[in-house]
């Protein structure tokens, strides 16, 4: 089984007075069997990894190449010098934001692997797609384009997150989350063999203290990756409680 999982993504929010946030929830009581992750902007990385206690800290980004002339951007080895072990790949705000393609996200996922980072690989269909019944046919397609070969259980964790439900409060049906994790795990079955039935499958958009509960009970559901719950340890703690 899949081990469980509570990403928090704090995206472009935070200055250095966040960091109590991650601070009293890495002093408070923390569930066992539940790994914790907070990821930062990266400028708070090596703070946050300070006082994280048995929290871990990630990236949200990184650069596929090692090293360059890449003004602005982060290497893998970068974030892990500054404490990070994941580093979130993918997530629609950089496809959309930043043109990224499944192929740079698999080069990307491919660099942090060679630093020692797990990849958090996030897919997740539009509203037009969903309304063009094409959900499924996307999501796997992304899967496919964004993963490498030397996909492992231990260096690798996906999140479905649909665009449309990303910071809207719109949130899919139970029924719509099972049926996308099913066939992602499905995908992920075919491909790696044993390790594609325990890599981790977070679902992510608009987790919140109340709906948490619910989507974790949901199969296939390993955890979340969750942003604006996640800035106030007063949200986020009950959702890693309810996972
Ligand atoms: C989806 C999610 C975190 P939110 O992007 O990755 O954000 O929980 O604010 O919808």
């Amino acid at each position: 089984m899949a081990r469980k999982l509570a990403a928090g993504n704090w995206k472009m929010n935070g200055t250095g007075d966040s960091l109590m946030e991650l601070e009293a929830l890495a002093t408070g009581d923390l569930p066992q069997g539940v790994e914790v992750l907070i990821c930062p902007p990266a400028p708070l990385i090596s703070r946050a990894a300070e006082i994280a206690g048995g929290i871990r800290i990630g990236g949200q980004d990184c650069h596929a190449e090692a090293s360059g002339a890449h003004t602005g951007d982060t290497s893998a080895m970068m974030l892990k010098d500054a404490g990070a072990s994941y580093v979130i790949l993918g997530h629609s705000e950089r496809r959309s934001d930043h043109g990224e393609s499944d192929e740079v996200v698999r080069a990307k996922t491919e660099a942090a692997y060679a630093a020692d980072l797990i990849a958090v690989v996030c897919v997740g269909e539009t509203l037009e797609d969903r309304e063009a019944g094409s959900t499924l046919q996307v999501v796997c397609m992304q899967l496919a384009g964004s993963l490498p070969d030397s996909v492992t259980a231990d260096n690798t964790v996906v999140a479905y997150e649909p665009v449309w439900a990303i910071g809207t409060g719109k949130v899919p049906t139970l029924e719509q989350i099972a049926e996308v994790h099913a066939a992602l795990r499905d995908a992920l079955t075919q491909r790696y063999g044993d390790a594609g039935d325990n890599i981790p499958l977070l679902y992510g958009g608009s987790v919140k203290p109340g709906n948490a509960a619910d989507i974790f009970a949901t199969a296939n559901v390993d955890g979340a990756l969750v942003g604006g719950a996640s800035l106030k340890s007063a949200d986020f703690g009950p959702i890693i409680a309810a996972l």
